[in-house]
């Protein structure tokens, strides 16, 4: 049964998996890498560049599903509850990193977590040995600061002030105009050494149609309804296009400076 779903995982372009235990069923966790090269006149983060993961996950985790189990089984990726990283490192799956990421000893952290809940019994992987190389380039590269001994503290981190609805104070305007991205933010990841020589293939979701720049022109000429008809599938609308107008508004006039 394992080999079986190993097998098709494989061949729907997971970029690996593990088995654990989860809530008294078994959690099969699959890791979906996306593209860590920054294009040069981006303007939205390297996880949002591709077809919205949530529905890509979703897709090929049901097909997964539906090819390899019984009919008891579903999906989840990001929504729910806030295990992923826990349930990926408990499948053997990778280690964390300084910057809270899980890292994965080839993939490094650029890639998506998504998991089926199944009632099969299988035997469960191990958490991995290896650790965070330690070297502190995230602590020093976030725009925020936002990274210590203490983990990640939200209220400065680039990528949550973003994401964030109303009014920005000066000090979260400031560390969106360090970021230089109007969603998300890779700083953390494009500076560690683990994510260094990545070899691995993508899934043309994530490759293909990719979009990286959005201009204040275009979102400041779009209905609500115009822009989600256009942008419904891409993980950077889901806040609506008010927060990315007032984030393009934020850096765009420190750039006229
Ligand atoms: C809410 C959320 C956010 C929020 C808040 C994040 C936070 N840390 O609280 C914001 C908007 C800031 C965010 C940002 C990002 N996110 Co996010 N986020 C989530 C979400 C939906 C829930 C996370 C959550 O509630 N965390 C609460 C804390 C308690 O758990 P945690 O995030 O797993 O972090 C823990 C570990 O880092 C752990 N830890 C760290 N070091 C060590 C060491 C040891 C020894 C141990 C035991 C534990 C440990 O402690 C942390 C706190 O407990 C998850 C999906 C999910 N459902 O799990 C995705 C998720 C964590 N995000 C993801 C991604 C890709 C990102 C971004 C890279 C996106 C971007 N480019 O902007 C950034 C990265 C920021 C960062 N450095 O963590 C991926 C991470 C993949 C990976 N390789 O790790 C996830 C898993 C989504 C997915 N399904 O793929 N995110």
């Amino acid at each position: 049964m394992k080999e079986k779903i190993i097998a098709c995982a494989r061949s729907l372009g997971i970029s690996d998996i593990g088995f654990t235990s989860y809530e008294g069923k078994t959690a099969i966790v699959c890791l979906f890498a996306y593209p860590s090269t920054p294009k040069p006149d981006a303007n939205l983060s390297l996880y949002t560049y591709g077809k919205d993961y949530h529905a890509v996950i979703a897709e090929i985790l049901t097909s997964l599903g539906k090819q390899t189990l019984p009919d008891d089984f579903s999906v989840h990726a990001d929504i729910g509850p806030s295990v992923d990283r826990h349930l990926a490192r408990l499948a053997g799956l990778g280690f964390y990193g300084k910057n809270g990421m899980l890292i994965h000893p080839k993939l490094g952290s650029f890639f998506f977590i998504g998991w089926i809940h199944t009632s099969i019994s299988v035997s469960y992987d191990t958490p991995i040995e290896q650790t965070c190389l330690g070297c502190n380039q995230c602590y020093k590269a976030c725009p925020g600061g936002a990274l210590s001994e203490k983990g990640l503290d939200i209220t400065r981190c680039a990528s949550a002030i973003s994401q964030k609805k109303g009014e920005l104070t000066w000090e979260e305007e400031a560390i969106l105009i360090k970021s230089n991205l109007i969603f998300g933010c890779d700083r953390c990841q494009t500076v560690c050494p683990h994510n260094r020589d990545i070899q691995t293939t993508y899934l043309p979701d994530f490759t293909e149609n990719q979009i990286f720049r959005l201009s204040l022109a275009e979102l400041s000429s779009m209905t609500n309804r115009t822009f989600s008809e256009k942008y419904k599938d891409r993980a950077f609308s889901w806040r609506g296009k008010g927060v990315l107008i007032r984030n393009l508004e934020i850096i765009s006039n420190e750039k006229k400076e």
